[in-house]
């Protein structure tokens, strides 16, 4: 790891973790493969007589409100944030930094409305910097901040990738794609990393958090961490499986997908969807990433009933330029949502279930409004 976005975040990244003394640390991530495995690596980073523990984060947490009410009496600590979009939520910052210390590493689009100048907020996005990749995943950042505190060992590398497949980024390390012919003669496109075995992991970790939403994982990196220490990556991976049901949870996320898609089956084309789907798993991701693959439509957005709100999960076919943000951001002219937010091509957005119609109508008014601007969503579609 060594880009100058990198070089900028780590010293100060770094002094702050090796300052924690006497404190319990507590790392929340994104409930997804890249942030457990930026949280692994957080682990493996921070030194052992540091009191660890960890809370996975969904996607339809990103408002925050459940945070204060964990940590106002919390014995003073230091939170570190990877891979979810907290600093939208400056006053539950706020309230958090009067007693406890804060360091955010996010690669999510910022939004406008965030605290990253909050005193007591060490906060680190990629997207921040300009230059050649500025999404850097939350895995790559914090394996790079493990590099700088302890020597990774073979087992690390495949690891990280499993992170970076999550998030479509394995292409941007070519050392690392090089490092992996080490575990496996099988070669990894990583422009297609989704058919090889490792690809398969990455999944299997990701369908974990997606087939039990909101239960969380009990010590799932010490877990993970022992293993690697025990065994070569294919065991490793086999034991931690079998630790946390990895191929009962895929069936699961799957029988669910299918169960999406054929709600979708005799569909024909159009520009926007928008519904929310009866599924038990959160699984709207995939079912959305499917249909946008196959062209069902430009802009897929599907819902996610979870009690008395609903996280819609946004995808974009690949033949189109329109940026979710943006019109999520173009949204917010007609519709207020508690959050939303996230990527240019997968983005997400929670609301209360009962303005699931207003969210729907104010989202196709927004992607009509960007189709008819110049520069709108498919206005590039022919360019070179
Ligand atoms: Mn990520």
């Amino acid at each position: 790891m060594s880009s100058a976005w990198f070089e900028k975040a780590a010293p100060s990244f770094l002094d702050h973790l090796s300052s924690i003394r006497d404190h319990q640390v507590f790392v929340l991530y994104n409930a997804d493969v890249d942030g457990f495995v930026a949280s692994y690596f957080i682990h493996r980073a921070v030194p052992s007589d540091v009191r660890l523990k960890s809370r996975a984060v969904w996607n339809y947490e990103f408002d925050f409100a459940w945070l204060l009410p964990m940590f106002s009496s919390a014995p003073t600590s230091n939170l570190i944030c990877v891979d979810i979009p907290i600093i939208q939520e400056p006053e539950v910052l706020h309230v958090l930094t009067q007693r406890h210390s804060i360091l955010i590493y996010d690669h999510h689009v910022v939004p406008a409305r965030s605290g990253i100048n909050l005193e007591g907020v060490f906060y680190f996005n990629s997207r921040l910097y300009s230059g050649e990749e500025s999404s850097q995943p939350a895995s790559a950042f914090a394996a790079g901040i493990a590099a700088q505190a302890v020597r990774l060992r073979q087992n690390d590398f495949g690891i990280l990738a499993l992170g970076l497949i999550g998030d479509h980024s394995l292409g941007m390390y070519p050392d690392l794609v090089e490092n992996l012919r080490k575990f496996s003669k099988e070669p990894i496109d990583p422009l297609n990393p989704w058919n090889s075995w490792l690809g398969r992991w990455s999944s299997k970790i990701n369908a974990a958090f997606r087939a039990h939403p909101s239960v969380q994982p009990e010590r799932m990196e010490e877990t993970l961490i022992h293993a690697a220490d025990n065994g070569s990556l294919s065991e490793t991976l086999e034991r931690f499986s079998e630790q946390f049901s990895l191929d009962d949870a895929v069936h699961l996320v799957d029988a669910d997908v299918k169960r999406g898609l054929k709600i979708f089956e005799s569909h024909s084309r159009v520009s926007l969807i928008c519904r929310v789907l009866d599924l038990s798993t959160f699984s709207v991701g995939i079912v959305a990433s499917l249909l946008a693959t196959n062209g069902f439509a430009t802009v897929i957005c599907l819902g996610f009933r979870t009690g008395s709100r609903i996280q819609f999960e946004l995808r974009r076919a690949d033949s189109t330029h329109v940026d979710l943000t943006q019109l999520l951001t173009r949204q917010r002219k007609y519709f207020t949502p508690i959050t939303s937010g996230g990527h240019p091509v997968a983005a997400g957005a929670l609301i209360n279930a009962s303005d699931e119609e207003s969210f729907c109508t104010s989202l196709r008014r927004a992607f009509l409004e960007l189709e008819g601007e110049p520069h709108g969503p498919d206005s590039r579609r022919d360019s070179p």
